[in-house]
């Protein structure tokens, strides 16, 4: 039985050491002037709550907030707790998440200490619960202060030293898209776990085979027992289409392991490829008929591999899903909260839905957040995405030669991987962000030339996976492989020489040099990488002005202010101004700053993501950085805080589509038309490519029609700029256009935005009320429109698309949808423009 010690929870902070504990912890405390505080949640948003801080995320307000890291914060709060407790019996009481210095109190006794936010602190309280009123109390130490304490001589860190000593979310600590705020408190639930005679510890279930028509699944239950010599039996049960399977098995010393065979297995997949099936699996414990204790989740029958050579002994970088080779399309995941603690479950849901939608079928949860809430995996393997799980090391040196941080990290994997590997979406297990591929760009400044860290990935880890998760590979970092860590050759990389402007190649050991001009950072240069699996690379861009209007001064609002720049955590950051400097010009207003960034970010990503796609297999993934943010700001996001997408978003969400047809720049005068063909069938259509003007002059036009297997990219045609005829290239465009009209057509300019000369253009709008919720919004124009947008009051409102070019005389429909009810269609104000239209309309 489950009791959540929820409610009712108190909150105090004092100066360290300043009031003695044993008095803090006991039952006579006034709480008076204690604050009411949620669990889950934390200390800030707990302030903010009761106006004790101004809003951290508004101004500079972050920076005032400071003195919250400083204190020693207690959590306090009293229960009833009256049964009769049998010999058999134990009650423990479990804090699923304690951020992160913790002593924990049990009637004015020290029950222990916990200093990892990621591991639950379960403590055996069978002998110490008083029948009727309990005391709970939770000291938390200072972070920083507890840090300060330790010594960081053999470190190297990005953003913050103290980090390294703590086993919290890194990017508490500032990082190059987030403020510094070091959260505390308790941000799990705490519950009081009530067993009589035993209780299943762990269970793992995992698809081992799928043959034609059956599938293999292996079970292993762990119980522990409070009662000698009992007889232990569990039963297994797996339901779904056509499955009705249970197994009854006696366990021994506590352990029992089944196979259960599944006749006509419905197979999970990713949304893009089939459908993400879930089986119910449930485990009951029982001695003599009796229920002690249940396990219940969702199951995918699924196996997932990495190919790392194809079979001419090519290096590559796979994901095979039940047998099949695919292209994983995703991005970075960062916690969508400084507060981790506050997210409520309905945002994972809404960010998973964005990606889905986004026709994205990968999320890496990247090293320096945290291991994420059930909810969010839960959706993953709901709505079909695959996950690449990072442990959570990132960007520095750890130190591994401290026999208790040790522990603390085994302690730590062991817990991580036990919980999490029954979720069918996790693909991979990934030892850290980045740290091999920095150490090495390091060694030529360091004098001890040791990586302080590395027994974790390449000694704990290895041994820690074989032993309770072989069924996934374990990669030592994202990036790895090669020579460098992020190298072309082979493994994943990390595309950095695009936004900032790294020189490759480079072998390991030897400094990184960085061209800072705008070539440098260009996106152009993506056409450089043949990675075979590229797991970040993008570019900033500003979000919405809602969003801006909601964080920065109205007076501070304009391109180059203090509070922009302030709000601009990049180490260098002028390379957003390189980036629009090179393809959109520099902005002169507001709304141009966030146009041309927006832009900029979105044509570059969709210039790397087409350069990736084509290149399939040889390269088979391009995870962007970043899909989200955990405070309004100007990012690699290409959504933002608010879950209001950015014109990168919906770029992203055209290229990722299971087809796409893309245009390639072979040489100054050859350009060639690429189809790549995700899905599982031939894809089979006819093709317009045709050259016009942005008056829609035509200058050439050709039919062809095109076969492409299933699972291919092809080039399909090339053309000679000379022979076609592009006479003004900042006038003209190429574009292809598909009969099967639910592939996209695409569009390839000879020029740079800045350097077209684009007409004025007039947009004509209609639209088709489908329902109280849904319209169609149809968006004619007569000459070229380039970047049509939609904004305005688009919150709880989905678009199919938006930020888009229309071929002169074309029409576009766009199908609006309302998210909450209680908006009506007609009340929404949206204004839809182009960036080249006709002024005074
Ligand atoms: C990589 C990431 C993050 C960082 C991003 C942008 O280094 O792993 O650490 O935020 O690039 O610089």
């Amino acid at each position: 039985m489950k009791i959540l010690l929820k409610d009712n929870w108190k909150l105090q902070c004092f100066e360290e050491d300043s009031v003695c504990d044993t008095i803090l912890a006991s039952a006579d405390v006034d709480l008076s002037e204690w604050l009411d505080v949620e669990v889950p949640g934390d200390v800030h948003s707990t302030l903010l709550k009761y106006k004790k801080i101004e809003d951290p995320f508004y101004s500079t307000n972050a920076e005032k907030c400071r003195w919250i890291e400083d204190k020693t914060w207690w959590y306090k709060k009293s229960f009833n707790f009256e049964r009769e407790l049998q010999e058999s019996d134990k009650v423990e009481l479990k804090f699923n998440g304690l951020d992160t210095f913790a002593t924990v109190y049990l009637n004015g006794e020290v029950l222990g200490r916990h200093e990892n936010m990621f591991t639950p602190a379960t403590f055996d309280v069978t002998e110490k619960l008083l029948q009727g009123t309990n005391h709970v109390a939770v000291k938390f130490d200072s972070t920083i202060s507890v840090t300060n304490r330790k010594s960081y001589d053999k470190m190297w860190y990005s953003y913050n030293p103290n980090r390294v000593w703590a086993r919290k979310a890194q990017m508490n600590f500032r990082w190059d898209w987030g403020p510094r705020l070091i959260t505390v408190g308790i941000w799990k639930e705490v519950e009081l776990n009530l067993h009589n005679t035993a209780k299943i510890d762990n269970v793992y279930v995992r698809t081992v085979e799928i043959r034609d028509n059956e599938a293999d699944l292996m079970v292993s239950i762990e119980a522990e027992s409070f009662k000698d010599n009992i007889e232990l039996t569990a039963v297994v049960k797996l339901n779904g289409e056509g499955c009705n399977i249970s197994e009854t098995i006696a366990l021994k010393n506590g352990r029992g392991e089944v196979k259960l065979t599944v006749t006509n297995p419905k197979l999970w997949w990713t949304h893009d490829l089939g459908t993400p099936y879930l089986y119910n699996f449930n485990v009951d414990l029982l001695t003599e008929d009796k229920n002690l204790d249940s396990y219940n989740s969702k199951v995918g029958i699924r196996t997932v591999k990495v190919r790392q050579e194809d079979a001419l002994g090519n290096k590559r970088f796979i994901f095979v899903l039940n047998g099949v080779e695919t292209f994983s399309k995703g991005a970075n995941w960062v916690p969508a909260h400084n507060f981790i603690g506050a997210i409520k479950d309905e945002t994972y849901v809404k960010w998973v839905t964005n990606a889905k939608d986004c026709n994205m079928n990968m999320l890496r949860v990247w090293g320096g957040g945290v291991y994420e809430k059930d909810i969010f995996y839960q959706e993953c393997d709901k709505q079909g995405l695959l996950v690449w799980q990072d442990f959570m090391f990132t960007c520095s040196s750890y130190p591994d030669f401290d026999a208790d941080f040790m522990k603390n990290v085994r302690e730590e994997i062991i817990h991580v991987v036990k919980y999490y590997r029954n979720y069918t979406c996790i693909a991979i297990w990934c030892g850290n962000n980045e740290i091999q591929w920095l150490h090495g760009q390091k060694l030529s400044d360091l004098k001890d030339l040791r990586l302080y860290g590395e027994k974790i990935y390449h000694d704990l880890m290895p041994e820690l996976l074989a032993a309770y998760d072989p069924s996934r590979l374990f990669w030592p970092s994202s990036p790895f492989g090669g020579n460098d860590p992020n190298s072309d050759e082979e493994g994943d990389k990390h595309n950095w020489q695009v936004w900032a402007g790294q020189v490759y190649p480079r072998k390991y050991g030897e400094a990184v040099i960085q061209n800072n001009t705008a070539y440098g950072v260009s996106f152009k240069r993506y056409t450089e990488d043949l990675g075979k699996f590229v797991s970040e690379f993008g570019m900033h861009a500003l979000p919405v002005k809602e969003t801006l209007e909601a964080c920065i001064p109205k007076e501070e609002l304009y391109f180059e202010s203090f509070e922009m720049k302030f709000r601009n955590k990049d180490k260098r950051p002028n390379r957003g101004k390189l980036l629009m400097e090179g393809y959109t010009g520099l902005p002169v207003s507001l709304e141009e700053y966030i146009d041309f960034s927006m832009m900029a970010q979105a044509e570059g990503l969709k210039f790397g993501i087409e350069h990736y796609r084509r290149r399939k297999p040889e390269c088979s993934g391009a995870i962007i950085w970043q899909l989200n943010d955990c405070w309004p700001t100007m990012s690699w996001s290409i959504t933002d805080h608010y879950l209001r997408p950015k014109a990168g978003y919906y770029y992203t969400k055209r290229v990722y589509k299971p087809i796409l047809l893309s245009f390639k720049q072979e040489s100054n005068d050859i350009i060639s038309l690429w189809a790549i063909n995700d899905t599982l069938s031939e894809y089979k259509d006819t093709l317009e490519i045709g050259l016009k003007d942005f008056f829609g002059n035509k200058e050439y036009i050709e039919t062809i029609s095109i076969r492409i297997p299933a699972n291919t990219s092809r080039k399909v045609k090339e053309f000679s700029k000379n022979r076609i005829n592009v006479t003004y290239s900042n006038f003209e465009f190429l574009y292809v256009k598909p009969e099967n009209r639910t592939v996209d057509s695409n569009i390839f300019f000879f020029e740079d935005y800045k350097d077209l000369n684009l007409p004025p253009c007039k947009l004509t709008i209609g639209k088709v009320v489908l329902n109280e919720s849904k319209m169609i919004i149809k968006i004619k124009a007569d000459n070229f429109a380039k970047f049509v947008k939609l904004t305005g009051s688009l919150d709880n409102v989905k678009l199919s698309d938006n930020y888009f070019d229309i071929m002169p005389g074309e029409e576009r429909n766009v199908i609006l949808e309302v998210l909450d009810k209680k908006i009506k269609l007609e009340e929404l104000n949206i204004v839809i423009s182009a960036i080249n239209q006709r002024q005074a309309e």
